[in-house]
């Protein structure tokens, strides 16, 4: 009785990660301390320590003085999505400029062409703010969507007249269990809890 319990127990963790993964690879940015192994990027760096919201690494963009306006730098994971599920994004900021540049996450959704066909982004931040956690809950993806982009975006407000940098950390991205997962699980959960009961007694 007791393994069968401990069985259960197992399967539900199992189910419950499965329900809930983090679709993105190195999302914490701790595969090694020199690369962004599974982000698409160019200039973007592994920073440490105070980098880090969380382990020992976050990834970070620096920009220098001198910057025109209007720049937008990305770092980006395409993962594969399901039209009609629902996917939710998050990430942890933190923000020192002193003028005309921010710095926010956005998801886009890819046709099988690559078009874009669904974009939202979160709230720009800059100036100097300690590390936050920023989502885009319940995004549904387009019926022809096949990819979403998560993507780390800074941009240049006006020509940069002095130094920033923003780093990011613990990205994460992934499908809204469907409440029909949850039914499943609850009717099988019920199941085993009637055999328990009837075995025992
Ligand atoms: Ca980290």
């Amino acid at each position: 009785m007791k393994m069968r319990m401990w069985i259960a127990v197992v399967a539900a963790v199992a189910l419950c990660q499965m329900v809930s993964a983090n679709l993105l690879t190195n999302p914490g940015f701790e595969t090694t301390d020199t690369g962004l192994p599974g982000w698409e990027q160019a200039d973007w760096y592994v920073g440490h320590g105070g980098d880090a919201h969380s382990g020992t690494n976050g990834m970070a963009y620096w920009v220098p003085n001198g910057r025109g306006n209007g720049d937008y730098y990305v770092a980006l994971q395409s993962v594969p999505v399901v039209g009609g599920v629902s996917y939710d994004a998050s990430m942890w900021l933190r923000t020192v400029s002193y003028n005309t540049s921010e710095a926010f996450m956005e998801v886009v959704f890819q046709d099988s062409t690559g078009s874009w066909i669904g974009q939202s982004g979160t709230t720009p931040v800059g100036g100097l703010t300690d590390y936050t956690q920023y989502s885009l809950n319940a995004l549904a993806a387009p019926a022809a969507a096949v990819t979403a982009m998560v993507r780390a975006v800074v941009h240049t407000t006006g020509a940069t007249t002095d130094n920033a940098w923003y780093t990011f950390d613990d990205f994460s991205f992934d499908a809204v269990p469907e409440p029909g997962t949850f039914a499943l699980f609850g009717l099988g959960l019920l199941g085993f809890l009637r055999l328990r009961r009837k075995m025992s007694k």
